[in-house]
């Protein structure tokens, strides 16, 4: 990245970054993601990371959702549950490598506190959805944190965070989200079409994989899960985003070609062929 501050991110750079099985691993050496989102009317989103993120290499997946949630969850038997009392416990908190927040949680006062008390913890953060609605209401929350923080927006939730419109964030996406990348320090994934992810230091990657069959409420959730696997895994962060980013595509490219069409192929589709992504490079 010295000399060129784009990157098309394809196979070549997935093998060289991704990290290894270890043959002599155990699931210490993966890392233990936590997910924290889901609430009674969009339970499916967080049941959506958690399947990217048993399917994409953890150690040890939990969620975190309210009571009143629970009942309605349908998680993957590898999956563990967390309450949300935890959530003021830094250290309870601190046995997590990674912690994703806000894929369906909804969005309330009590929400936004929770946020704030993650964004207090020295751990690598995640914040997508409705995650993101409530950082909007304050971006300045985000200065003075210790670990990387990833935002994950689509373009109407770029729109928000940055005041931009839609429209001008189409025209000229690189430039709107290197500045902002820079501003707060953070790293971020404008997503769509040829993904672009950029560092805090400006670096700039564009994947190419993925198709319209993605474009399907809870392909961002899935998103979530696989790139908070990642992120513990692979170096350097902006890499190790950009993997989770091509694997989502390429899964559904895979999905596409071998047994679905654009039309009918959907998230959960997309996560069981994440093996065929992940073969490519083993
Ligand atoms: P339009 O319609 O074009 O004006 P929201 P959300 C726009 C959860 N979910 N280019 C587009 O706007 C999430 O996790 C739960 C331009 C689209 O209609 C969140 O917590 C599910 N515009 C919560 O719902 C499955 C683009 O954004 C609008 C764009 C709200 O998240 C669904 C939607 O954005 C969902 O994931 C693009 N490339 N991409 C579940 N099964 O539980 C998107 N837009 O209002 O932020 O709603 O993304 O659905
Ligand atoms: P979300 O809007 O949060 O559900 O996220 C949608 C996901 O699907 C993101 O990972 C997008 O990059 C991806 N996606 C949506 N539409 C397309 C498309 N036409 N081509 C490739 N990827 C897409
Ligand atoms: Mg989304």
């Amino acid at each position: 990245f010295h000399s060129i501050s784009r990157t098309v991110w394809l196979a070549p750079q997935v093998q060289t970054s991704l990290m290894p099985r270890q043959q002599f691993g155990h699931k210490g050496t993966y890392g233990h993601v936590l997910l924290v989102g889901g609430n009674v009317a969009m339970p499916g989103a967080v049941q959506l990371s958690a399947l990217g993120a048993v399917k994409s290499g953890a150690g040890l997946v939990s969620v975190m959702t309210d009571e009143a949630t629970w009942p309605y969850l349908q998680l993957p038997y590898e999956v563990m549950r967390t309450s949300v009392d935890y959530i003021m416990n830094k250290d309870f908190l601190s046995k997590y490598q990674v912690i994703a927040f806000g894929m369906g949680l909804g969005i309330d006062d009590q929400k936004e506190r929770m946020l704030h008390q993650l964004l207090e913890q020295d751990v690598p953060l995640l914040i997508d959805a409705d995650g993101l609605t409530l950082l909007g209401r304050d971006l300045r929350r985000l200065e003075g944190r210790n670990s990387p923080t990833v935002l994950t927006p689509h373009p109407k939730e770029f729109a928000m965070l940055s005041g931009h419109s839609v429209a001008a964030i189409k025209v000229n996406p690189f430039s709107v989200t290197k500045s902002f990348a820079k501003k707060h320090g953070v790293f971020l994934i404008l997503k769509g079409a040829n993904t672009i992810i950029t560092s805090p230091r400006g670096e700039q990657i564009v994947n190419t994989t993925g198709n319209s069959g993605l474009s399907k409420g809870g392909s961002g959730d899935l998103l979530s899960g696989i790139c908070s696997v990642r992120m513990m895994q692979d170096k350097p962060l902006l890499s190790s985003l950009a993997n989770g980013v091509f694997l989502h595509g390429a899964a559904c490219d895979f999905a596409i070609k071998q047994a679905y069409t654009p039309y009918d192929v959907t998230p959960t589709d997309v996560a069981g062929m994440l093996g065929e992504a992940f073969r490519t490079f083993i």
